[in-house]
C-alpha cells in the first residue's frame, strides 16, 4: 500500500478543524505542537504541518498527495490541483471595503483609485472583468489599516462577522469570491484506491453532520 501524505494548516484559523476531521475519520495519530510531520498508525497516511500558502504548490508538485486549505489560497497561488471535496468549515468572503466616509458607489469609480490587498491575482482578475484599472498595492497583513494610514483608497481582504472592517471605519462595498475550506489532491490521485478509501470516510463524516 502506498503511503499518502496530506498537507494541513500547521497553526491557524484551518489548523484545528483539519486536525478534527481527520481524527473523525478514524485516523490515529499524535498531534504535538512543535512536529512538522506526524503518522498515521491505523491507515497508510503521513500528516504534514505547513504554512497555508505552501499547501496547493506541494500538492500541484506531488510532495504532498492532498491537501486542506482555503479556496482563496488555492486560486491566489495560481496552482493547478484537483478539488475533491468542500469541507464546510473557514468560510469566508473576499471583499472589496471603503473607508465609511467614501463617496464611491460603483465599481467604475476605482478606476486610478489604490487598493491594499494580500490577493493580487484575485483582485486583479476581478477588477479586469469589471473593466477597472486600479492601482493594486501588496501588502501581506493588517490590510485593513491602508486607508486610513493614507496607503490606499480601499482594501481587498477576507471578511467572515465583518467586525475587522468596522473597527477599521471600513464598509464592505463589492464581493470579490466566497471560500471555504476544501480538500484538495495532486492531478490523478483520485484514482489511488487509498484516497477514495479516505474520501469515502470523508464524506461520511461530512454526512453525518448535515
Ligand atoms: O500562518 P499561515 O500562513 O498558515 O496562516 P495565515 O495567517 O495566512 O491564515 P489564517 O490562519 O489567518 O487563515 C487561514 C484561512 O482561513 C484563510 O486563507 C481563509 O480561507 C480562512 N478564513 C476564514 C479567514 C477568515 N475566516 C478571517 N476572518 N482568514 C482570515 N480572516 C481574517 C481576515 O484577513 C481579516 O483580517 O480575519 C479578519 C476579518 O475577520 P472578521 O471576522 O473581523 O470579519
Ligand atoms: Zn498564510
Amino acid at each position: 500500500m502506498k503511503t499518502l501524505k496530506i498537507a494541513i494548516q500547521k497553526s491557524g484559523r484551518l489548523n484545528e478543524k483539519s486536525v478534527e476531521i481527520l481524527k473523525n475519520c478514524g485516523l490515529s495519530f499524535e498531534n504535538y505542537k512543535s512536529s512538522l510531520i506526524s503518522t498515521v498508525t491505523n491507515f497508510p497516511l503521513e500528516i504534514l504541518f505547513l504554512r497555508d500558502d505552501d499547501i496547493p504548490e506541494y500538492v500541484q508538485d506531488g510532495i504532498a498527495d492532498l491537501g486542506i486549505v482555503g479556496e482563496n489560497v488555492i486560486i491566489e497561488s495560481g496552482s493547478e490541483v484537483t478539488y475533491l471535496q468542500k469541507l464546510g468549515f473557514g468560510k469566508c468572503t473576499l471583499k472589496i471595503a471603503i473607508p465609511n466616509e467614501s463617496h464611491i458607489t460603483e465599481i467604475a469609480q476605482l478606476e486610478g483609485k489604490a487598493i491594499a490587498t494580500s490577493y493580487p491575482v484575485i483582485l486583479e482578475k476581478y477588477l479586469r472583468e469589471n473593466h477597472v484599472n486600479a492601482d493594486i498595492r501588496m501588502i501581506s497583513g493588517s490590510v485593513e489599516i491602508g486607508p486610513g494610514l493614507g496607503l490606499s483608497d480601499a482594501i481587498c481582504d477576507i471578511v467572515s462577522t465583518g467586525g475587522t472592517l468596522k473597527s477599521n471605519g471600513l464598509k464592505p462595498f463589492a464581493e470579490v469570491m466566497k471560500s471555504e475550506a476544501v480538500l484538495i489532491g495532486k492531478e490523478g490521485s483520485e484514482l489511488l484506491p487509498e484516497v477514495q478509501e479516505l474520501l469515502q470516510r470523508i464524506r461520511s463524516v461530512l454526512r453525518a453532520k448535515e
